[in-house]
């Protein structure tokens, strides 16, 4: 056999045992069996030198080409080992995304964001829409555009959380509805539901609690205006028997101002623990908006009137849940959050 021959046959071979590889092992021996420093290539090669020139020339080139094919198919052969294993793969370690997952607790809403919900929507129905505001605010925003003096106790360090940059946690939603005032003309009706902070920790009062204040602003609103939202309010979440009273009291943001009792609804008014033998349970503070506070906020007070008002949704929660230590809000025990899910 002539080298040419010879090398056209090693060719062929190399082309037969390629295609038969089915393992990255096998590649490898096939490739040293054809192409290594003692494989078939170079043993032909072997006798090259004892050619003429032009003859050697010629093979060299042949030899080089062969050499060049074997690697590509070798390389091809390989991209196909790898995408077979990757399949093979893929189908072994295949996931049956539809069986069921794991038994796991199904949440329940928390007693003070249903009672949030429960009281939002009322006043939404009643033509109210929601606004809400940063809980780091402007003294300017949290006091003294409500015309809240300098030296009033509720700014005192003892109770507001300040920051070292001048600004606070703000100690009520009133912010909010003073940002609004800056930024809309009246009429205005809205409701600012959101965290507020006071440093403060027994039974009863916990440092961070959610309040919802309400504000009305339009010409010729009145205190008539303000006992009839504040009725339709209370008779819808308490029932609509619910006994109410205002009485007399004093806001530095609103004037005249009131506080707003509804009967006991422990007792039913005959006087117990919880409303102190009253007969009554304090609900919220409201008013009509302070002249001053129209003033902070470039509204006319000459030409528009409103009323506002506040009250804390811990306080409700607890006195439509019967719950008489505010921390059990907050410890969120899935136990506890439980007990309420779909009690209105
Ligand atoms: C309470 C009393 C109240 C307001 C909040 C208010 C806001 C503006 C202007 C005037 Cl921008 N008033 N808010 C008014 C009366 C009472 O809250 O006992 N809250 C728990």
């Amino acid at each position: 056999m002539s080298l040419k021959e010879e090398l056209t046959a090693l060719k062929e071979e190399a082309l037969k045992k390629i295609s038969e590889i089915s393992s990255s092992e096998s590649l490898e021996r096939i490739r040293v069996e054809f192409l290594g420093k003692k494989g078939k290539l170079k043993n032909i090669l072997k006798t090259l030198g004892k050619l003429e020139p032009e003859q050697r020339k010629e093979i060299g080139k042949l030899a080089n080409s062969i050499k060049e094919f074997i690697e590509e198919k070798l390389k091809e052969k390989e991209k196909q080992l790898k995408e077979k294993t990757l399949q093979e793969k893929l189908e072994k370690e295949r996931l049956d995304i539809t069986l069921p997952s794991f038994w796991h607790d199904i949440g329940a809403s928390h007693p003070v964001m249903s009672t949030l919900v429960e009281i939002s929507e009322i006043f939404l129905s009643m033509g109210f829409s929601i606004e809400e505001g940063p809980e780091v605010e402007y003294e300017e925003y949290n006091f003294d555009m409500l015309n809240i003096p300098k030296d009033h106790p509720a700014r005192d360090m003892q109770d507001t959380f300040f920051l070292n940059n001048g600004m606070l946690l703000r100690t009520h939603t009133s912010p909010v509805q003073i940002r609004t005032m800056l930024k809309n003309k009246p009429p205005i009706a809205i409701i600012a539901p959101g965290r507020v902070y006071r440093k403060d920790a027994d039974p009863t009062h916990s440092p961070m609690f959610h309040q919802i204040e309400g504000l009305m602003v339009d010409k010729d609103i009145t205190f008539k205006d303000l006992k009839g939202i504040l009725k339709i309010f209370l008779e819808n979440i308490f029932g609509k028997d619910i006994p109410i009273r205002f009485r007399p009291s004093y806001f530095p943001f609103t004037e005249p101002s009131a506080e707003v009792d509804i009967g006991c609804t422990v007792c039913g008014g005959k006087g117990c623990r919880v409303c102190k033998e009253t007969g009554w349970l304090e609900i919220l503070g409201c008013g009509m908006v302070d002249p001053n506070v129209f003033e902070a906020v470039g509204i006319d007070p000459d030409e528009y009137s409103g009323f506002a008002f506040g009250l804390g949704i811990e306080r409700i929660a607890m006195l439509r849940y019967q719950i008489t230590d505010i921390r059990i809000l907050f410890e969120n025990n899935m136990r506890f959050n439980q007990q309420f899910k779909g009690i209105r």
